[in-house]
């Protein structure tokens, strides 16, 4: 055993066992081995980070810091990331076997996160408001306090340096917990802040399960914002949790997302983006297009396309740089996108491609399902794999009708040449982002979260900025009247 790699937690600067001594096995699922263990921490762990964070927020430099100089912290711990990028891809695809040159992409992202939130918060600009009354008032952005942060493991650095990232910038101190499929790249990550010179406790990490580490953390009272990525269920508790001592959440859950493909599309773009939606990363994506709409005057010549691309993706180790396409994150995961695979062909789906790869690996290959019932659980539920289920529209209004007829709105995509189209569909799709002929882009600036059962709050600019401060309103007289 001694071989294998560890990850502790992090707390007050010091990288620590937890105080029981336990750990927990780290899986590979392309070699379907255990590589690295990680501490298992109990409620005794977490409640020790928040005291760590709770200090340094009360008593410590980060909050006092001048908004220069703790952006320049931020930009330090980027460029560490920077300059580790191969190490940090190397611990994801590791650890839950994305492609490498999709992890080297997702440490770029992140990176991109912390430079983008340290800029934004060194750079806003407030509110004044003149008042008729002889007074006038401005808005003033003090931080929250302590936030918990729990992130999931399909992005497994991505999602929680977009938490990390505006929490730590606004200037509070922040707890991250990661899933417990993938603790390697978050751990690498607070050894990096404390090389960066971060105050102890600005940013902990705690490592082990849901419950006890995570839900420790969101029924504490001493920490103040939760933000939470993950299922739609786990996300009801966390927020029944935080609810306890009344700490805003910010939820961003499941998906089902719509793609829809109208028949004066640019069909080469279309087919690249239908792709690259449900197949990118292994499906493991909440913005997913898992549900793709075809006009049907175009449905037989798309889907001939569409299926081909498909079946062009490479599969295999993903390290090898011509892979595109690998295993899912780990054996639970596989057996829940493998039954969701197997109820379809029982439901009366037609697989056009694809299907769960029978050598024993974690592999369902991309796979294609249309012929299925509206009401049918793999057309309905989130199964956050290679899975795409297809379906034919007439009409612009059917369309719409089709896409929205979800408990899901995270996101949408839309194809089409026709610019009026464009934008009056994508203003009648209940989703927090359509993207029009593209996928997967991102402006920092802009809202980012979910409708329905995909999620409470948004974040990104100064959505991120509002969430994560207690926003002030100072009221001053100007002329003493009367
Ligand atoms: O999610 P969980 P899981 C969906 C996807 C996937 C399913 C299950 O459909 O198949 O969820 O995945 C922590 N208090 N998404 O089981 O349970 C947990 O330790 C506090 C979509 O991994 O939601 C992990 O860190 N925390 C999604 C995180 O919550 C708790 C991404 C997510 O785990 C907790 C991931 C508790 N009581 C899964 N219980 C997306 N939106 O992108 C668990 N956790």
């Amino acid at each position: 055993m001694s071989e294998l790699a560890f990850f502790g937690h992090i707390i007050d600067g010091v990288e620590v066992e937890s105080e029981s001594g336990a750990r927990f096995d780290v899986w590979n699922p392309w070699t379907r081995e255990v590589w690295a263990q990680a501490a298992e921490g109990t409620a005794a762990d977490a409640e020790r980070a928040i005291a760590s964070s709770r200090k340094a927020f009360d008593e410590g430099p980060w909050p006092r810091m001048g908004r220069v100089e703790r952006a320049a912290a931020i930009h330090r711990l980027a460029d560490l990331m920077e300059e580790r990028a191969d190490e940090i891809a190397r611990l994801d695809t590791t650890n839950m076997g994305k492609p490498f040159a999709q992890a080297k992409h997702d440490v770029a992202r992140s990176v991109w996160n912390f430079r983008f939130f340290a800029d934004h918060q060194r750079d806003h600009v407030g509110e004044v408001f003149p008042m008729d009354s002889g007074h006038h008032s401005y808005s003033e952005f003090g931080p929250a306090g302590v936030v918990a942060a729990i992130s999931p493991w399909n992005f497994p650095l991505m999602m929680a340096s977009w938490k990390i990232a505006p929490a730590i910038a606004w200037g509070n101190t922040c707890i991250i917990k990661p899933s417990e499929d993938t603790p390697a790249s978050v751990t690498y990550l607070g050894r990096l802040a404390i090389e960066a010179g971060f105050p102890p406790g600005v940013l902990n990490v705690i490592n082990g399960y849901g419950a006890p580490a995570g839900s420790t953390l969101t029924g504490d009272d001493r920490v103040d914002r939760v933000t939470f990525t993950g299922s739609s269920q786990t996300g009801k508790m966390v927020m029944a949790s935080a609810a306890t001592h009344l700490a805003p959440v910010s939820l961003e859950l499941g998906g089902k997302g719509a793609n829809i493909v109208f028949a004066d599309a640019d069909l080469d773009n279309a087919v690249y983006w239908a792709v690259e939606a449900i197949f990118r990363n292994a499906g493991q994506i909440c913005l997913a297009g898992s549900r793709l709409f075809v006009q049907s005057s175009i449905y037989d010549e798309f889907m001939t396309r569409f299926v081909a691309a498909a079946e062009k993706l490479v599969i295999g180790d993903p390290f090898d740089p011509a892979t595109q396409f690998s295993s899912l994150a780990s054996k639970r995961h596989f057996d829940k996108v493998a039954s969701y695979v197997e109820s379809a062909q029982a439901l009366g789906g037609r697989v056009l491609t694809g299907g769960v790869a029978e050598d024993g690996s974690w592999v369902v290959r991309p796979t294609i399902i249309d012929g299925l019932a509206l009401d049918a659980a793999p057309y309905c539920e989130e199964i956050f794999g290679p899975v795409c289920v297809v379906n034919r529209f007439e009409d612009e209004a059917q369309a719409v009708h089709l896409a929205n007829d979800t408990r899901y709105g995270l996101n949408a995509m839309l194809f089409t040449e026709n610019l009026s189209r464009a934008h009056r569909v994508a203003s009648k799709l209940r989703a927090g982002t359509v993207w029009v002929n593209c996928f997967f882009i991102r402006d920092l600036r802009t809202p980012f979260g979910g409708v329905g059962d995909s999620g409470v709050g948004r974040e990104g600019g100064n959505f991120s900025r509002e969430f994560f401060t207690e926003p002030k309103a100072v009221v001053m007289q100007i002329d003493r009247k009367g």
